[in-house]
C-alpha cells in the first residue's frame, strides 16, 4: 500500500466498503480511483482497482440482464407528464423530489447518494406532473436503463447549485449527457434541424438560490448566457420561486388542460383532461371517450379564444382552459 494517499482516499475507501447495491459500489470505486495521485508509487494500485471496477461492472450488466423485469428503471407513468431531473452530484435533486412531491428520497451532504431513480407525483394547479429523481451523472458510466429513462421523458430538467461553480456544472453536465448520447441543445431559437426529435431542450434550473443575497451570483450568470439560453432560479431549502419553477415546467411541457362540459351542467375544474400544444376538438373527444371521437357532430366552447356557448369544428386547435361541451 503507498504511503502517500490523501486523507479523501480513505474517507471514500470507508464508503466504497460500506456500499451495499452494485451500482454504489461502482460509483464509489470510481470516486476512489479518482482520489489517488497518479504517480509511479501507485501504479499498482490504480491496476488494481480498475481491475475491480471492470469486474463489477461486468457482473451488473450480467444481473440486469437476468433480471429485466424486476429493474428500478422501469418506471410506470403517471400524470400529465413525465421530468426526468438530472445534474452534477449535490446540486438538490433529491432535496428538489422531497420538498415538491410525495416521495421521500434520501438527502446527504455526501456526493453520490442516489443510486436509482425515484419517481414522485408534483402538483401543478390542478395536475399531477412525474417527477423523476436520476443518479448523479458521471463521466464514465451510465446505465443503459437511465438512458432511455431520460430520453423518453417530456422534460429533462438539468439542475445547478447556484452555490458551487453554476457554470462549470452547466458544461459538464451538457457534455457528460452528450457522451452517453443523449443530445441537448440549451439555446432556445436554434432551428429544428433533422435530427431535432433526439434534442432534447432541457430546462435548466438554477438551485439554492435561497434568498436575495445571491442575486448577484445568479444575475451575474444570466448575463453571462444572456444570448444563450435562459434559467430560472429557485431554493428547495427556503422556498423560494417554487410557484415560478412549477410554471416553468409546466410552460416547458408544452401542455394544455381543457374541461368537459355535460348540456345544462358546470364543468368540473378539479378534473382537466391533458393534451399536448396543438389538439383538436376531435382529439379530445378522443380522448374523453372513443366512442365521441365517431358520433362527434359538433362542439361548443367556452374559453380565450371564442365567445360563451361557440360551435366550433372538429379540426379547431383547443388552448389551455378551454371548457368543452362534446355534442353527439
Ligand atoms: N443552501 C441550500 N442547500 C440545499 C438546497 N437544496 C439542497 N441543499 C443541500 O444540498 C445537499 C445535497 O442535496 P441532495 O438533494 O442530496 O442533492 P443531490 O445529490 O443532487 O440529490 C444537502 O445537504 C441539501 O440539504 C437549497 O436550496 N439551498
Ligand atoms: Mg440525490
Amino acid at each position: 500500500m503507498p504511503t502517500n494517499l490523501p486523507p479523501e482516499y480513505f474517507e471514500v475507501e470507508r464508503r466504497y466498503k460500506a456500499a451495499s447495491s452494485p451500482q454504489e459500489k461502482i460509483s464509489t470505486l470510481e470516486e476512489l480511483i479518482a482520489t489517488i495521485p497518479k504517480h509511479k508509487g501507485t501504479d499498482h494500485l490504480r491496476a488494481d482497482l480498475r481491475r475491480k471496477l471492470s469486474k463489477l461492472k461486468d457482473a451488473a450488466q450480467a444481473s440486469k440482464k437476468k433480471g429485466r423485469q424486476t429493474s428500478s428503471f422501469q418506471i410506470d407513468r403517471e400524470g400529465a407528464g413525465r421530468v426526468a431531473l438530472v445534474g452534477c452530484p449535490n446540486v438538490g435533486k433529491s432535496s428538489l423530489l422531497t420538498n415538491l412531491t410525495n416521495a421521500k428520497p434520501k438527502v446527504d451532504q455526501a456526493p453520490f447518494t442516489t443510486w436509482v431513480p425515484t419517481p414522485g407525483m408534483m402538483l401543478i394547479e390542478n395536475i399531477q406532473v412525474q417527477l423523476i429523481d436520476t443518479p448523479p451523472l458521471s463521466r464514465e458510466y451510465m446505465e443503459p436503463e437511465l438512458r432511455e429513462l431520460i430520453r423518453g421523458a417530456d422534460l429533462m430538467i438539468i439542475l445547478l447549485d447556484l452555490q458551487d461553480y453554476p457554470i462549470q456544472q452547466l458544461e459538464d453536465s451538457v457534455e457528460i449527457l452528450k457522451s452517453h448520447r443523449i443530445e441537448v441543445s440549451c439555446t432556445e431559437n436554434e432551428p429544428a434541424s433533422d435530427s431535432s426529435q433526439d434534442l432534447h431542450r432541457p430546462l435548466i434550473v438554477v438551485n439554492k438560490h435561497d434568498d436575495w443575497e445571491l442575486d448577484k451570483e445568479f444575475g451575474a450568470l444570466c448575463e453571462l448566457y444572456e444570448n444563450e439560453c435562459s434559467f430560472i432560479s429557485m431554493s428547495t431549502k427556503t422556498g423560494r420561486n417554487v410557484h415560478q419553477f412549477k410554471q416553468a415546467v409546466y410552460e416547458a411541457l408544452k401542455i394544455v388542460r381543457i374541461y368537459s362540459k355535460r348540456p345544462g351542467k358546470e364543468p368540473n375544474l378539479e378534473a382537466p383532461f391533458v393534451m399536448k400544444k396543438g389538439g383538436t376538438v376531435e382529439e379530445f373527444a378522443g380522448q374523453v371517450h372513443k366512442d365521441f371521437l365517431v358520433k362527434l357532430k359538433t362542439a361548443r366552447l367556452w374559453g380565450s379564444g371564442a365567445f360563451d356557448g361557440q360551435q366550433v369544428s372538429r379540426d379547431y386547435v383547443l388552448q389551455d382552459g378551454d371548457v368543452v361541451e362534446l355534442v353527439v
